[in-house]
């Protein structure tokens, strides 16, 4: 079981994650989320579980977790608008990676939109939704799953997955791994908030192919020839260049990145 009093010991945020609402098992924390009053979820919310009986990925795939292992949590925002929410998403995944590189010394990379990967191998995903009310933006959920404990993952993923117990061959404090994590978000949000260049720039220097040649599906279709990767812009569109030289900018949902290695 979570451990929530010593959470709240070793929480050093000052919004982010105070408002804790944790639920031992659930179908998904998103859902949970989405679901919740307005009242229940302020801006920095935090819903969290142990066990997630239907958790979930992009376009309903399924997000793994052994009960009581991992960290599987959604955070609530409030941001101004809807912009730059892919931004966002990277932003989170940013902070995480930096407090995994503390803790284990490896180097995570972010693969576009929404992974963190370390050795190759996928530890970590995230699922951002945004919430209207007609046209006004309520809320936004970002989901996180992060491999902690696991060790052993179903014959579907075993070969493709990681936790950060497999990399130190030790067990790890879920609550402080949790609170480092909400530390770091808590300061990249601020950052992102404020649209900062720098924030930006060091997301792309972090993800996979950044500057490499790659292949492209776009709206399903996989468009021709070769384009140099080259992340996000501070509209959150991904931008590549052509073997002609010109930038092409594609929204999240249209692209889909495939690199040859
Ligand atoms: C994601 O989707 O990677 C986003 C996962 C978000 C999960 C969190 S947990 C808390 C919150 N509540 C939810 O219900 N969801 C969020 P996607 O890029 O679609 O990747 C899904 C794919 O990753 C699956 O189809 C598997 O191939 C793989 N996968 C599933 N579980 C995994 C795991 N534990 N570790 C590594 N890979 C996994």
């Amino acid at each position: 079981m979570f451990d929530t009093k010593l959470y709240e010991n070793e929480l050093a945020t000052s919004w982010l994650g105070q408002n804790l609402c944790y639920v031992p098992e659930l179908e998904s924390t998103n859902t949970f989320a989405k679901k919740m009053s307005r009242a229940e979820s302020l801006h920095g919310s935090l819903i969290l579980a142990d066990h997630q009986r239907k958790g979930r990925g992009q376009y309903e795939r399924n997000w793994e977790a052994e009960p009581g292992k991992n960290l599987t949590f959604s955070l609530i925002f409030e941001p101004a608008t809807s912009d730059r929410l892919t931004i966002l998403t990277l932003a989170c995944a940013f902070a995480i990676s930096e407090v995994c590189e503390d803790l284990t010394q490896e180097i995570f990379q972010l693969k576009w939109p929404n992974d963190l990967l370390v050795k190759g191998k996928k530890i970590g995903g995230l699922l951002t939704e945004a919430i209207f009310n007609g046209s006004d933006l309520e809320r936004v959920v970002i989901g996180i799953g992060l491999n902690v404990n696991q060790k052993l993952f179903s014959q579907d993923i075993e070969k493709e997955a990681i936790s950060l117990a497999f990399i130190k061959n030790e067990y790890l404090c879920r609550e402080t791994v949790l609170t480092r994590i909400l530390t770091k978000i808590e300061y990249y949000y601020r950052l992102w908030d404020r649209y900062d260049i720098e924030l930006l720039k060091s997301i792309n220097k972090k993800m996979i192919g950044y500057g490499d040649w790659a292949s492209l599906t776009v709206n399903g279709e996989s468009k021709e020839g070769e384009f140099k990767f080259l992340g996000v812009n501070e509209k959150g569109c991904l931008v590549v260049l052509n073997k002609e030289l010109e930038v092409n900018t594609f929204s999240y949902e249209q692209v889909r990145v495939h690199f040859d290695s």
